[in-house]
C-alpha cells in the first residue's frame, strides 16, 4: 500500500478543479501496448516513420489502415483497469475535473468519464481524407481480433475519398478545439496529475509545463523515471491501475 503525502490528498480534497493527463500507461494494465516500454513497447516492434506519418499512409495505405485497424480490434475486446475506473470515480468527488488524454483507445468512456480531450484522436472515429466526413464502421459482429495485415481502407460513401484513421500522426496538428481546452484548463488547474505517460511527445507533455506555470500542485503516477520527474512537485513509481484507486480511498475514504 503506498502512503500519498498529506498535502497531495488535502489539495485534492480542497482543490476545485483537478486536470488529469494521462498516456499508454493507463491502459496498459488493460493489454493496450504502450509505445516505448523497453520490452513491449509498439515501437519497439514497429517502425513509426512507416506506421504512424501521414507520408507513410501515402505510401502503403493498406499497411497503415491493417495496422490500425488490429489496434482498434484489440481495444474492443479489451476492458477498462483500476486507473480508468479511479479516474470517472475521482469526477464525482470534485467539483471540476476535465480529463486530458493521449490516448486513442476509448477505456475512460467506457469506465464512465465524460467529455474526455482526446488529444491525438480516436481509432473508432476514421475519416475521409478528402470531404474529413467521419466513417461509421458497420459492424453487426464483433471484428476477429486476431485479424492482423493488410487492409484495403473503405471509401467515403459521400465523396469517394480514401478514410484515413482518426489518430494524429507525427508532423500533424494536434485537433484545434481540443488543444485550445487542454490548455485553457492546464492553466486553471489547482491540482495536475499525469498518468502513465513518458513526456516526450510535443505539443501535449508542454501542458505540464503550463500547469506548473500556473501554480498546479502537479503529481506523476508511473512505474518508471520520464522527462518529468525533475519538474512535478510529487511522483509515485508503480502502475496506476494499482494505485490510482488507493489514491482515491485515502483523499476521499469511503468508511
Ligand atoms: C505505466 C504503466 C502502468 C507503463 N501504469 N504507467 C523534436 C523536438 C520536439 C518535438 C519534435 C521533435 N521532432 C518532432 C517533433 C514533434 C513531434 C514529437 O513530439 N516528437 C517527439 C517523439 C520528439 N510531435 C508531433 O509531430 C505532434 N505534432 C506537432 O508537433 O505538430 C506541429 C508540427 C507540424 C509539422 C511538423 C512538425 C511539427 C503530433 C504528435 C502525434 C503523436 N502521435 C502518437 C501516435 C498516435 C496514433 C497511434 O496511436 O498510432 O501518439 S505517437 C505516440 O506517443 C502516441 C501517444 O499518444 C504519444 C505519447 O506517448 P505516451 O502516451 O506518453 O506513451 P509512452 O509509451 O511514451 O509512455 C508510456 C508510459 O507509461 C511510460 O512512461 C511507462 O513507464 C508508463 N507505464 N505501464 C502507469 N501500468
Ligand atoms: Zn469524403
Amino acid at each position: 500500500m503506498t502512503e500519498f503525502d498529506e498535502q497531495l490528498l488535502e489539495g485534492m480534497r480542497k482543490g476545485r478543479h483537478i486536470v488529469v493527463f494521462t498516456g499508454a500507461g493507463a491502459s496498459a494494465e488493460s493489454g493496450i501496448p504502450t509505445f516505448r516500454d523497453r520490452q513491449s513497447g509498439l515501437w519497439q516492434k514497429f517502425d513509426a516513420a512507416e506506421l504512424a506519418t501521414p507520408g507513410a499512409f501515402r505510401a502503403d495505405p493498406s499497411l497503415v489502415w491493417g495496422w490500425y485497424e488490429s489496434r482498434r480490434r484489440a481495444v474492443r475486446c479489451a476492458q477498462p483497469n483500476g486507473a480508468h475506473e479511479a479516474i470517472a470515480q475521482m469526477a464525482r468527488h470534485v467539483p471540476r475535473l476535465t480529463l486530458i488524454t493521449q490516448n486513442v483507445d476509448d477505456l475512460h468512456e467506457r469506465a464512465g468519464s465524460r467529455d474526455v480531450l482526446h488529444l491525438h484522436g480516436e481509432l473508432a472515429h476514421p475519416y475521409c481524407e478528402g470531404c474529413r466526413r467521419r466513417h461509421d464502421f458497420q459492424e453487426q459482429t464483433p471484428p476477429d481480433a486476431c485479424q492482423t495485415g493488410r487492409i484495403e481502407p473503405p471509401r467515403c460513401a459521400t465523396c469517394g475519398g480514401r478514410i484515413r484513421p482518426g489518430v494524429v500522426w507525427f508532423g500533424e496538428s494536434l485537433p484545434g478545439a481540443v488543444w485550445q481546452a487542454s490548455c485553457e484548463a492546464a492553466r486553471q488547474a489547482h491540482v495536475f496529475l499525469c498518468i502513465g505517460t513518458s513526456s516526450v511527445v510535443q505539443p501535449a507533455a508542454s501542458l505540464t509545463g503550463l500547469a506548473i506555470e500556473a501554480g498546479a500542485m502537479t503529481v506523476q503516477i508511473n512505474p518508471n523515471p520520464t522527462s518529468m520527474d525533475g519538474d512535478v512537485r510529487f511522483t509515485y513509481r508503480g502502475p496506476a491501475g494499482m494505485l490510482l484507486p488507493q489514491l482515491i480511498e485515502q483523499a476521499w475514504p469511503s468508511n
